[in-house]
């Protein structure tokens, strides 16, 4: 069975994003055809500052969202990074594997370093060769994330050849990012260029997880639009950006596309869709953040399950990075 790896940050509250582009798909991909690896990449957080206490409660809150939307841990493996000491290992190999000319050509790096690299940290440049750790410690070929994420997914296939190219082995597999779905990129609410962020400036950008239903109402009612009101079908959505972004939330929500959300609301205002994406929203998030919030009550529980979790990951991972030791020509005499 092919293995599936994805982690998510705990750098803050989680978002509509996080949820239509990883996690909901992550629990869809949980069953026979898959066996699922996922993670909440704690040492990926720190790339920005976190605050101590801040860390910890976002990484329970992960924990907790995972849970609740239906990530079983009977059925995946649930652990956080830190407690498996092989990511940070295997990354800094792949950091000497890796090329700085690759690093320079991470968008996402560029978004968030903005002009002046003066004052960021080193480890959010290395961060996508820490990624790239975090796959291949567990020769995972399938990687769903957002589109935000395919750049650092690929990298990681070129630090897989460079790696079997150098040492003349076929040892690390091809990865595969696996991007499908009508939500894949979800954008900022009110600025429709920009991807929908935990750690963008401002609330009324971002629908979180935990918002309750008159904050999400209020959210999508404030949402920048244009003045013309749903196409008839999706050509109708072309350089609309914000009215694209709205109709594509709501197929992700209702398990649709775009064309069958505009099949019934094309020619509608916005004054009618606001509210029915409101109220959809509100009913796929509200039973998850009430279970959120239960579990985040008892945070002596997720960190068991964590525990559990990181001692199962570390079985599979162990061999590996042994592996990988070896074959680099390291000692490893105890
Ligand atoms: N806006 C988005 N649309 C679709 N998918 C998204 N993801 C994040 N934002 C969107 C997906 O969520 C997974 C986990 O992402 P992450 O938390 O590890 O890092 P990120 O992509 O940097 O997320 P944020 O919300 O933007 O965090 P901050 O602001 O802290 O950097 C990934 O699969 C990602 O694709």
């Amino acid at each position: 069975t092919p293995r599936v790896f994805s982690g998510i940050k705990p750098s803050g509250g989680l978002t509509l994003g996080n949820y239509l582009g990883a996690i909901k798909r992550w629990v869809d991909m949980q069953g026979p055809d898959f066996e699922t690896i996922y993670c909440v990449v704690d040492l990926h957080a720190i790339t920005v500052w976190q605050d101590p206490a801040d860390l910890k409660r976002s990484t329970h809150e992960v924990a907790a969202a995972l849970l609740a939307s239906g990530i079983d841990p009977e059925k995946s493996v649930l652990f956080n990074q830190s407690q498996v000491p092989g990511h940070a290992e295997l990354g800094w190999l792949f950091n000497c594997v890796a090329r700085v000319g690759w690093m320079n050509r991470m968008t996402q790096f560029k978004d968030k370093a903005g002009k002046n690299t003066e004052k960021v940290s080193l480890g959010l440049y290395a961060y996508p060769s820490l990624m790239a750790a975090d796959i291949l410690l567990y020769h995972a070929t399938h990687v769903p994330v957002g589109e935000d994420q395919k750049q650092h997914v690929e990298l990681t296939r070129d630090i897989a050849a460079k790696f079997n190219h150098d040492y003349g082995v076929e040892f690390f597999p091809v990865t595969t990012p696996v991007i499908e779905g009508p939500a894949m990129r979800v954008m900022n609410l009110r600025d429709g260029s920009k991807k929908m962020s935990k750690s963008g400036e401002s609330d009324m950008e971002r629908i979180n997880m935990l918002d309750d239903a008159d904050t999400i109402a209020k959210k999508f009612k404030k949402a920048r639009t244009d003045p013309e009101g749903l196409p008839s079908d999706v050509a109708g959505l072309k350089d609309r950006p914000e009215a694209r972004n709205l109709v594509d939330i709501y197929a992700g929500l209702a398990d649709t596309t775009a064309e069958a959300v505009l099949g019934d609301f094309g020619g509608a205002g916005w004054g009618t869709f606001k509210p029915a994406l409101a109220e959809l929203a509100v009913e796929k998030l509200a039973p998850i953040s009430d279970e959120m919030k239960r579990l985040l009550d008892a945070p002596d529980e997720i960190d068991a399950l964590l525990a559990k979790g990181a001692e199962k990951a570390e079985a599979i991972a162990e061999p590996i990075l042994e592996r990988t030791f070896e074959i680099m020509g390291f000692v490893r005499s105890r």
